[in-house]
């Protein structure tokens, strides 16, 4: 596309203020090259040639960090006179494409390396009428790839053994191999890896035959569900399974396979559960893998084989509800897939709320309601951050020019799951609206779809529903801030929390701490993590109190990561500094996102830390993945 047809489009959006920043740098990029008019995270152009399949052929190579070998992608045209497959790239060293059915050797081109987004993979198709093709490409990843990160044996749990494993999700798909790296595109994929032999190789698939040979293991894969791009996925290390059930396992390292089985021992009921408010399961099994700490997630729903952050680990089961978050993925996202980026809430959003479901019915409604109502405090601080204005803090938002990664925030899970809380309450409760959940999934499954299928799909199922003519989906969907109504929770757990908070405050920190062993004892975890999430965000605590309240409730050394993570942030908001050290230790090891940035900013906010915690991110991020570095990079204002 020439630049000057856009000239007029950049001139109409010239009056709203932040848009015209996006979009201008946006016409920059497409200037210069010519991301995808689909999918502005993407290069390719799937409305030209679609792949339709994938077949992976790679060795492990942990000596150079990179996996090398070929792919062979088939794809159909969708443009009959098309001679061009427009494919997605990142630090990719290509040495040779073929066609795989005559071997004729095809012209490619590599567009120059655009800074998250990669570059443009430009395949010349063989001059045929045929509409359907099988491209082979040898190519080798990059040791920086963004999707992969190479652990050193001493940062696993083994210690003798190095670790690989790969986050696609948003946009680093790319960086693993040549692809479509757009949710809008979904294929069906197969895939041969050859590791080191004593070391296990697992997929987002399902798992054929092995075979031995004198060093190595190669293993075969298959995954016979169209998946987005971000969905492939892959791990190798010294792994062993435990059953949970008829269709899960656990995986992890031998030294903590024990631990992992009993923490995640519901899963299998966890996933029934799911299908009676979603309908059939339909990836055959269902696989937990416990990932080194360095992984940036609670969890990423690879079909299959869900990746979890050994965070998760609280030796109480209270943090089971990520499972159930990556369990609820395989309908909300991994069946019905949101079209872009812009569209995340549409899986993030269902996702929660399908979470929820779970754990009222394997909990209590009261629990449900808990876990919805304390998550708008989180909500509200996330939004007060990027700004109240911001249209970052829209449910549906514009993401021309701007990277997933820099996007992403808890906005389209809460704001999203509350959205479909209040759909729910004006149609008539779970009673009406789950049917319509199971009719929805059964609709789009292998689809990729964008909000506005939805609303379509919502306002013809339910039009004989006066109420639905209320519902403001302009504000909903369009207005930045914090949602427009709040549903009417169950808060019974909340309140006590609420008056054992209220008494810590009025306590001016002299004699015996307000608060007994009784009252401790009778809060559940998710009430103790509730009362530090306020706590954390209302003013600095005196140290005192803070010293007293520890003795009460050992949070040193505390286990759960939930807790550990709020009560740092509270210590580090008195500025006791003592703390810093422990806050420092955690995030040199932990690379779960949510614990780590807020902590980072902590420690960069206060003046007596901040140049420390820089010192401390430029030592350590070579250990970090690439998503964590990039975004603390941007955090602590590193770079421009
Ligand atoms: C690219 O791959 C080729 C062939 O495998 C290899 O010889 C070459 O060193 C690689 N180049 C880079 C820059 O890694
Ligand atoms: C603890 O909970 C029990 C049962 O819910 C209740 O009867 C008791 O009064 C509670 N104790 C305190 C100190 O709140
Ligand atoms: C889970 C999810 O959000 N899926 C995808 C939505 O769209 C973007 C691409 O624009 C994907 O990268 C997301 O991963
Ligand atoms: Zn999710």
């Amino acid at each position: 596309m020439s630049t000057k047809l856009k000239l007029p489009i950049l001139s109409l959006v010239l009056n709203l203020e932040l848009e015209v920043i996006l979009s201008i740098k946006f016409y920059r990029i497409m200037e210069k090259t010519g991301l995808s008019p689909i999918d502005p995270s993407s290069f390719s152009r799937p409305d030209l040639a679609v792949v339709t399949d994938i077949f992976l052929n790679l060795v492990v190579n942990f000596e150079k960090k990179i996996l090398s070998g070929h792919v062979i992608l088939s794809a159909s045209k969708v443009e009959p006179t098309v001679n061009e497959l427009v494919l997605d790239a990142f630090k990719l060293n290509i040495s040779g494409v073929t066609d795989s059915e005559t071997k004729e050797k095809l012209n490619f081109k590599l567009s120059d390396h655009l800074h998250e987004f990669g570059s443009k993979l430009t395949i010349q198709l063989p001059k045929s009428e045929v509409s359907k093709i099988k491209i082979c490409i040898e190519y080798e990843t990059s040791p920086d790839a963004s999707s992969l990160q190479w652990i050193a044996p001493e940062a696993t749990a083994g210690k003798k053994h190095p670790f690989l494993f790969s986050q696609c999700e948003p946009t680093h798909a790319r960086s693993f191999l040549p692809c479509q790296d757009t949710p809008s595109v979904k294929q069906t994929y197969k895939a041969s890896i050859t590791a080191p032999k004593e070391l296990t190789s697992l997929m987002s698939a399902i798992q054929e035959d092995t075979k031995v040979f004198e060093d190595t293991k190669q293993a075969q894969f298959i995954q016979k569900v169209p998946v987005p791009s971000y969905l492939i996925a892959l791990a190798v290390g010294a792994l062993v399974s435990k059953k949970l059930g008829p269709r899960c396992q656990v995986w992890a390292e031998n030294e903590i396979i024990e631990e992992c089985a009993y923490e995640f021992a519901d899963t299998e009921h966890q996933l029934k559960t799911a299908e009676e408010i979603c309908g059939p399961y339909e990836w055959g099994i269902y696989d937990l893998l416990v990932l080194p700490p360095s992984f940036p997630y609670g969890g990423m729903e690879n079909p299959c084989l869900t990746f979890v952050t050994p965070t998760l680990l609280a030796g109480d089961r209270s943090l089971a509800n990520v499972v159930a978050h990556e369990i609820a993925h395989s309908w909300t996202g991994n069946l019905i897939t949101n079209k872009s980026f812009e569209h995340f809430w549409l899986n993030e959003g269902f996702t929660v709320f399908t979470e929820r479901k779970i754990k009222g019915r394997l909990e209590s409604p009261q629990s449900q309601d808990f876990d919805a109502y304390t998550s708008i405090s989180e909500l509200k601080e996330c939004i007060d951050r990027i700004g109240n204005d911001s249209p970052l803090t829209q449910l549906v938002v514009d993401l021309k020019g701007v990277h997933p990664d820099e996007a992403f925030s808890r906005v389209p899970y809460e704001k999203g799951q509350t959205f479909l809380r209040y759909l729910e309450s004006i149609v008539g409760g779970p009673t009406v609206f789950e049917p319509f959940l199971r009719s929805y999934f059964q609709t789009f499954k292998y689809k990729s779809i964008d909000t506005d299928d939805f609303k379509r799909f919502f306002d013809n199922y339910f039009k004989d529903v006066s109420a639905i003519k209320s519902i403001d989906w302009k504000t909903w969907l369009y207005a930045p801030g914090m949602p427009p109504i709040i549903p009417d929770y169950d808060i019974s757990l909340a309140v006590k929390c609420n008056e054992l908070l209220d008494t810590f405050y009025k306590w001016n920190g002299e004699g015996a701490i307000p608060i007994s062993i009784d009252d401790k004892d009778n809060l559940s975890t998710n009430q103790i993590i509730y009362c530090l999430q306020k706590l954390s965000g209302s003013e600095a605590q005196n140290i005192e109190k803070l010293k007293r309240l520890n003795e009460l409730f050992k949070f040193d050394g505390v286990k759960n990561a939930e807790i550990k993570f709020r009560w740092l942030r509270i210590c580090l908001k008195a500025q006791w500094e003592d703390k810093v050290e422990d806050a420092l230790n955690w995030i040199n090891v932990v690379g779960r996102m949510k614990y780590v940035r807020p902590l980072y900013r902590d420690l960069f906010e206060w003046q007596v830390t901040k140049n420390r915690v820089v010192d401390n991110f430029k030592s350590n991020r070579k250990n970090m993945m690439h998503v964590t570095a990039y975004v603390l990079a941007k955090d602590l204002k590193l770079e421009a």
